[in-house]
């Protein structure tokens, strides 16, 4: 049995057709499904549905032998106990930093609101950055709005999220698209399988570059 942890939303919109050319096709539809663990078309196959955070500990605690995350979420986790074998190219945006439009630096230590902290003070680090960073689970782009902080760090997509709240995307910290996740233990017990699938989501996610 391969299972395979996804989250709902973009990524499973986005991972169920490139699963369908592999032959994997949920037999209920888990966007609206009460089940989170849901059957597949291939016997050996099913589908686990947790939260896109959660995606990677299913993965690396061999709860799950696959998975789908966003680099964001991945290098929030930190992802030594993982290989990553397939960029699939899916769900693309940007990890960036944001503030209030026309803000100045503030002088001093800089508040920082995000739920990537982890990403936050590594990238701060790096760049020899005093600063303070505050850990918020959602809604970031009220931070800079109501001054508990000076500036998040965030997804982008259109920008539009943070253009409707008055604030202005600055600084890239990476470039965002899904990846495959596969538990170490699994890919030595489960070898020919999981590589097979990998190379069939690799034809899949080729063939949609041309
Ligand atoms: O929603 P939940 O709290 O359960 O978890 P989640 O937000 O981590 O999951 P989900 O499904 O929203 O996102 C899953 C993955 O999709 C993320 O980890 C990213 O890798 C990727 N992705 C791609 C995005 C976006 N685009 C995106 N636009 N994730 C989130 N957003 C959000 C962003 O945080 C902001 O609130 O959409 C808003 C910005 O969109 P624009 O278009 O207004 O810029
Ligand atoms: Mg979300």
């Amino acid at each position: 049995m391969l299972t395979i942890a996804l989250s709902k939303g973009r990524i499973l919109d986005d991972t169920l057709p490139l699963l369908a050319e592999a032959g994997i096709v949920p037999t209920e539809n888990p966007e609206k499904s009460r089940k989170l663990i849901i059957p597949t078309t291939r016997d050996d196959v099913r589908l686990l549905i947790v939260r896109a955070t959660d995606v990677p500990t299913y993965v690396e605690q061999g709860a799950a032998d696959l998975g789908v995350a966003g680099k964001d979420v991945l290098m929030e986790y930190g992802s030594d106990g993982l290989y990553e074998p397939l960029d699939l190219k899916i769900a693309r945006c940007k990890l960036m930093t944001a503030g209030a439009v026309g803000a100045a630096e503030p002088k001093g230590r800089l508040r920082v609101a995000t739920k990537f902290v982890n990403v936050a003070k590594a990238y701060y680090a790096e760049q020899g950055r005093q600063v303070e960073v505050i850990k918020l689970y959602g809604s970031m782009e009220l931070a800079p709005l109501v001054g508990l902080a000076d500036k998040i760090i965030d997804v982008v997509d259109t920008g539009n999220t943070l253009k409707a709240n008055g604030l202005e995307a600055q600084d890239l910290i990476a470039t965002i698209s899904s990846r495959l996740i596969v538990n170490k233990a699994s890919m030595k017990m489960k070898h020919a399988p999981i590589q097979a699938l990998i190379e069939s989501l690799r034809q899949a996610v080729e063939s949609r570059q041309h």
